[in-house]
């Protein structure tokens, strides 16, 4: 509904005409596989479906450049308004707060409008989640993705989806811990799927990370990545979150 709204305001032609979208983008993957990367992808989330409010007072710009300070390594921004409280506006104040970063747009994309928005507004790296899309979109926009010099991180939440969902244009790989239907996290999920991901992807585990327990175990499992949101955002200062 907000995407139909937005593209009856502003036409391809018109967001292809901002800065950013001639942009030379960085790479998320490059920042994450760095032998010294601390593997991090630090989330700038205000509220979702399952946990309600989380942070309304986090200013964007000041968490995103806490977050790299801190030792992030990618930055992800919810640009879901409805379901999370981000704006386009969000990813933009990002982008400008962290010129040396990677930043992940963190939405429901669909259609290759969303992917030129992406590029406008200053992301890197876009989501695509194999529960929303058939393997057809999945290749399409992967593809029309990288002709945007965007890269792709393809969320899974299970070996059926991995299977049918991989192609060449994917960069990253991300096991959701959360289960959609229950919004309950295990990181069974991750160390069940490990291993089915091949070796040509970043892996990344996502969601329901909050010690560096989990992370450790996560990392010698074979994980590159590790998307961390609700842990920093709960917290009056989530950057200093991220430092501890
Ligand atoms: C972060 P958490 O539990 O650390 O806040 O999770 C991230 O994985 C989560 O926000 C997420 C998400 C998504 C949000 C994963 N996949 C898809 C929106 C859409």
């Amino acid at each position: 509904i907000e995407v139909e709204e937005r593209k009856a305001a502003t036409t391809i032609q018109a967001l292809e005409q901002m800065p950013d979208f001639r942009r030379e983008t960085l790479s998320a993957r490059d920042a994450i596989q760095d032998l010294h990367s601390t593997g991090i992808i630090a989330e700038f989330k205000r509220k979702s479906p399952s946990k309600g409010i989380i942070n309304d007072h986090a200013d964007v710009a000041t968490t995103t450049q806490g977050y790299v300070k801190s030792g992030a390594a990618v930055l992800s921004v919810l640009t879901d308004e409805s379901f999370f409280g981000g704006t386009l506006a969000d990813l933009q104040a990002a982008r400008i707060a962290n010129p040396g970063t990677p930043i992940l747009r963190k939405d429901f994309i669909v259609d290759r409008y969303q992917l030129i928005e992406a590029k406008a507004w200053g992301a890197d790296v876009v989501l695509l989640i194999a529960a929303c899309l058939t393997p057809e979109e999945i290749t399409e926009l992967s593809m029309q993705a990288h002709d945007l010099s965007l890269q792709v991180l393809l969320e899974v939440h299970d070996e059926e989806e991995l299977d049918r969902s991989l192609n060449y244009n994917i960069d990253l790989v991300g096991v959701n811990n959360r289960d959609l239907k229950t919004f309950t996290t295990s990181i069974e999920t991750s160390l069940r799927l490990i291993d089915k991901i091949p070796d040509t992807f970043a892996k990344i585990t996502e969601s329901g990370l909050h010690d560096a327990d989990t992370m450790l175990t996560l990392f010698r499992a074979g994980f590159d990545g590790f998307l961390i949101g609700e842990a920093f955002m709960k917290t009056d200062d989530p950057a200093q979150a991220l430092a501890n």
